[in-house]
């Protein structure tokens, strides 16, 4: 564009000598991030300098191992629905970081790992440099859906552009930058070039939507099923299942979209008869693999999928409708799409189902009891991080959830350990509500070293351990199903009252809900540093009946 010499250059145009570094970290702050997760290493001390001098814009938060740091990223990202960054040496620094990353895809969730790597003309020479790994680029780009290298200052502010759009556009996920050792000092007149926006959405397919929305219109027993993809239309779903009296289920990454309170608002096993009665079933941002691999279907059950990938709808079968989009909108039209039609309330039948398998799930008793402890004491836009262990399994189909983010779960990997880093990063990133992280004795250790960063860096997070002596999980499968051959599945542990003490954190041990519901009570009046409550359990009752459970239609 041309410029008359008086006119002021925009700050697009301004090319200013600075390092790779800075330009990365310039860049990071244009899209609005104001945090750094990370463990620093001689690889990237430039960029550590450069955020010391960015001091002003965008916190360092730095852990103590590097599957720390990445957690915390991704409890971040799942708490604020925002992108968020963590950057690691490279080689095991990478690698330590592996499992969260693979999470975070697992989990659709906007996460960029700045990543390290040896210097740039040695990358692939198998010299034995620190750090050094074979095909770095190649491990990397199993993990996520974007990733570039960053090599000369001038590239840096289009990578991270590129990176953050590939994060925002389709199916979100996260996205890797590696930058070699060399690279991120070197210094060269760079732009500070804006933001590049997402790519436009993709159009609605609007007729897509008019046989969706006559297809639902006409159902007689339609079921939305909700998914972490449906976490930013809680609103519009709310509304569709109103108008259609459709129940909403919802499992672990789902739970939240429509308030528990709502009588419409169903877990897994009252969703499987719902399933097996319906006629129509609206996905919303889900696999619904629990219903394709598990409770079978026919042909009788007209599927429709709302999903932000194009390639997701068709992997377990074809189905009737799929659109394409973000579900907010799509759900939206579908609404304005369907001719408003009176259906009675649905409110009586669905309070006495509720009802009736509410009794069932009190089996469920010592987990229950706890959790109504839980439920009494997290307020309502408070965030429950879920773990792999039995009081986590009942969570996820019992504990009441009023809000969207709410409910925190490892998706699909449901890997055990996520949880105390990962609830670290979601109480970093939301300060003005408590969040609460569960485990059992052998998921808390995973990640309880940072413990030390909670205290570094006062972050005020809960923390309950259920202590039961043993991987439970495992133990039971071992006495039902293996003869009671009891092998690799009992814990010798340390006292985690004192434990967490001696880091500095406030620690009290509890031993039954009331006990825990004052120790809770406590906790989420101190905003000044960490919380631990143990709690001592004996082996808990078998969730598993209620998780997988027979199919309901149709032959396989
Ligand atoms: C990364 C990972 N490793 C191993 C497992 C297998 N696993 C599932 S539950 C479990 C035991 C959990 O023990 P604990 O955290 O004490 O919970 P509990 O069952 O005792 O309540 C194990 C080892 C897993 N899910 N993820
Ligand atoms: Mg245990």
């Amino acid at each position: 564009m041309h410029k008359s010499k008086h006119s002021t250059p925009s700050p697009a145009d301004m090319a200013v000598r600075m390092t790779t570094a800075e330009a990365t970290v310039g860049a990071l702050i244009a899209h609005g991030i104001d945090t750094v997760y990370a463990l620093p290493g001689v690889h990237n001390d430039p960029l550590f300098d450069a955020l010391f001098k960015a001091a002003d814009h965008i916190r360092t938060v730095h852990t103590r191992h590097e599957q720390g740091a990445a957690y915390l990223a991704l409890g971040a990202a799942l708490a604020t629905g925002k992108p968020q960054v963590y950057s690691v040496v490279p080689g095991p620094g990478l690698l330590n970081s592996a499992a969260a990353l693979l999470t975070a895809y697992g989990m659709n969730a906007p996460v960029l790992a700045l990543i390290g790597q040896i210097s740039q003309s040695a990358i692939g020479r198998g010299l034995g440099h620190l750090h050094e790994i074979r095909d770095q680029a190649g491990i990397i780009a199993r993990l996520v859906d974007f990733c570039a290298r960053i090599r000369a200052p001038t590239q840096a502010a289009t990578r991270v552009a590129q990176a953050f759009r590939a994060m925002a556009t389709g199916r979100p996920g996260p996205a890797a930058l590696e930058c070699a050792i060399d690279v991120w000092g070197r210094s060269a007149p760079a732009s500070a070039t804006p933001p590049v926006p997402p790519l436009p959405p993709q159009p609605i397919d609007e007729d897509a939507i008019r046989d969706a929305a006559r297809r639902l219109a006409a159902a007689k027993r339609p079921l939305i099923v909700a998914g972490g993809g449906a976490q930013d239309a809680a609103a519009e779903v709310a509304e569709l299942s109103r108008l259609l009296q459709a129940p909403v289920l919802a499992y672990r990454r789902g739970r939240g979209v429509l308030d528990s309170r709502d009588p419409l608002s169903v877990t897994l096993p009252l969703g499987r008869e719902l399933w097996g009665e319906a006629d129509v079933v609206l996905g919303v941002g889900t696999r619904l693999s629990y219903g394709y691999t598990q409770w079978g279907i026919d042909q009788e059950l007209a599927v429709i999928r709302i999903d932000a990938d194009p390639e997701e709808p068709e992997r377990f079968a074809r189905p009737a409708v799929a659109l394409i989009g973000d579900a907010g909108p799509i759900v939206r039209h579908l609404i304005d799409a369907l001719r408003a039609r009176h259906r009675p309330s649905r409110r009586a039948e669905m309070e006495e189902r509720q009802a009736k398998m509410r009794r069932r799930l009190d089996k469920l008793a010592p987990q229950i009891g706890f959790l109504d402890a839980i439920r009494a004491e997290l307020p309502e836009d408070g965030i429950f991080v879920d773990e792999v262990t039995q009081i986590g399994f009942a969570a996820r189909l019992l504990l009441p959830v009023y809000k969207p983010r709410t409910f925190l779960s490892p998706g699909y990997q449901d890997n055990l350990g996520w949880g105390y880093a990962t609830a670290l990063g979601a109480q970093h990133a939301r300060p003005d509500v408590p969040v609460l992280s569960i485990a059992g004795d052998g998921g808390f250790l995973f990640t309880s070293n940072e413990l030390a960063t909670a205290m570094h860096h006062r972050i005020p997070l809960t923390a309950i351990v259920f202590n039961d002596g043993a991987f439970g999980n495992v133990r039971r499968i071992q006495e039902e199903q293996f003869g009671n051959r009891l092998i690799a599945s009992d814990l010798a542990n340390p006292d985690f009252v004192r434990y967490a003490q001696s880091f500095g954190a406030e620690a009290e041990r509890a031993r039954t809900p009331q006990q825990l519901r004052a120790a809770l009570k406590r906790a989420f009046k101190r905003r000044d540093g960490p919380t631990l409550i143990e709690v001592p359990v004996p082996a808990m009752p078998s969730p598993w009946e209620f998780i997988f459970m027979p199919r309901v239609r149709g032959v396989r």
